[in-house]
């Protein structure tokens, strides 16, 4: 029996792409938490913005919550459409709008992937600079609805640095252009700011006004082999003081054994228990600079071995080891932390997180990876095999209060580039004072009165 809300949005919006099979619901109707069992309404898929405004009208009228999607490439939930929602997908929006020389920015459409952005900005000559192992997938909405990090953020920032504009569509259909790509502007509260990191629930993002930057230098990439996690930093540190780095990130030898067995070729010919993989421009000044960086650490017993990328398919080859990660892991269906602390207090983070775990998870393997330049952790908890999935939530739930503890003493945050969505919206309150999250309910209510826009994600309704 077709829906009455269906009849409705037929009749509304004849000319509306809208999928309705099994499958579809199933494909469109969650991202890579693999935890929620998927069951929206129909999945719209508009073609024009103008198109957007309208099932927005309708949805508002009709009180109809709303998934804005994109890649689905989330892993928080905030792309899971769970209880009747329509799912609005923005894929059919994909394309490249224009690109200004002068102001160095291109102007896409939301559906456009991260790496099409990256690849139309370098053929103009030019980088946008945001990265990580998703790019193919994921959306350049979804990018800004988290505020998205990655790689090369020790080098370029997050996403919100790269925003110059954005045009959003409200839940009452309104259209707002936001930030309209100035460079300077001070004419009251940055709207396009408050969109980004979001995550849908106070508008769809339709288009974005991206900046771009000079194209990186040629580089290399070195893997480093750690004797210890204390030495982290500390290698940090020195590296950080002699090169301008391009990214800075940590494996652990739990982590680099998921990759070797999904195929990556193994680095040394030994363990060793922590990786850093990190990129500098291979121009000779600073590869001698690396090179010195090396041998102070090797001096200092802080690094045990390491390699240098001798070409690009090399470097390529020394990525896969830290990108391939998530993937390698896909099987477990894992728990996953995105923590962050501030990184002047990530030495003592790390040793009362590194405590806590060892302590609570006994039981489990606990692979630790991230972007450890920016404060940036990734736990990831494997689900034993055999095991039901709701008694390892449950009690990963249960470590992960502790975890919000620590958090909370370190004034770090529970979600550093993945997002809160469903996963984390426990938790919210050990990074957000109860003041500022009613402050945020507030602005979710002006902005969306009838509640249509991603409910349940972040907080609930
Ligand atoms: C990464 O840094 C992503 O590779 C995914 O943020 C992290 O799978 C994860 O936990
Ligand atoms: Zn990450």
């Amino acid at each position: 029996m077709p829906d009455n809300r269906l009849i409705s949005l037929r009749a509304a919006l004849p000319e509306l792409r809208l999928l309705t099979d099994a499958a579809d619901l199933e494909h469109y109707g969650r991202d890579w938490t693999r935890r929620w069992t998927p069951a929206p309404l129909a999945i719209a898929l508009p073609g024009s913005v103008d198109e957007v405004r309208a099932v927005m009208r309708w949805a508002n009228t009709n009180g109809v919550a709303v998934v804005p999607s994109g890649g689905r490439t989330g892993l928080s939930g905030g792309a899971v459409a769970a209880n009747g929602e329509l799912v609005l997908s923005l894929e059919r929006m994909n394309k490249v709008l224009g690109f200004d020389a002068l102001d160095r920015t291109l102007t896409v459409q939301a559906g456009i992937s991260l790496q099409a952005a990256q690849d139309a900005a370098r053929e103009h000559g030019l980088q946008y600079p945001v990265d990580f192992a998703s790019r193919g997938s994921c959306s350049i909405g979804g990018t800004i609805a988290t505020n998205a990090g990655g790689i090369r953020v020790v080098r370029h920032g997050n996403t919100r640095e790269w925003i110059a504009g954005m045009t959003l569509v409200t839940a009452s259909g309104e259209l707002l252009e936001l930030g309209r790509a100035l460079v300077k502007n001070s004419s009251g509260y940055d709207l396009r700011h408050l969109a980004i990191a979001s995550e849908g629930t106070l508008g769809i993002v339709v288009e974005a006004t991206l900046k771009l930057t000079d194209p990186p230098p040629p580089s290399s990439v070195m893997l480093l082999a750690l004797p210890s996690f204390e030495a982290l930093m500390q290698v940090f540190a020195v590296f950080r003081s002699r090169l301008q780095l391009q990214a800075f990130e940590f494996l652990t030898d739990v982590a680099l054994k998921h990759v070797l067995v999904h195929g990556a070729q193994a680095p040394f010919g030994e363990p060793h228990p922590y990786c850093v993989v990190t990129e500098f421009a291979s121009d000779p000044a600073s590869e001698a600079e690396a090179l010195a960086a090396f041998e102070q650490c090797v001096n200092d017993g802080l690094v045990s071995d390491g390699v240098i990328s001798q070409s690009e398919a090399q470097a390529a080859q020394l990525w896969r080891l830290r990108e391939g990660i998530t993937e390698s892991l896909a099987r477990y269906v894992p728990y996953k932390n995105d923590v962050s602390v501030r990184i002047s207090a990530m030495p003592a983070f790390l040793a009362e997180t590194q405590a806590l775990l060892r302590r609570e998870y006994p039981q489990f393997e606990v692979v630790w990876f991230g972007h450890i330049g920016d404060g940036n952790l990734h736990i990831n908890i494997l689900k034993p095999d055999g095991m039901a999935q709701d008694a390892f939530v449950a009690d990963c739930e249960r470590v992960t209060k502790l975890l919000a503890g620590v958090l909370q003493a370190h004034g770090g945050s529970i979600s550093a580039e993945h997002g809160i969505g469903l996963v984390k919206k426990a938790y919210l309150g050990c990074t957000r004072s109860a003041a500022e999250i009613a402050l945020m309910r507030g602005i979710k209510a002006v902005l969306d009165p009838n509640g249509i826009l991603n409910p349940g994600k972040l907080f609930d309704p």
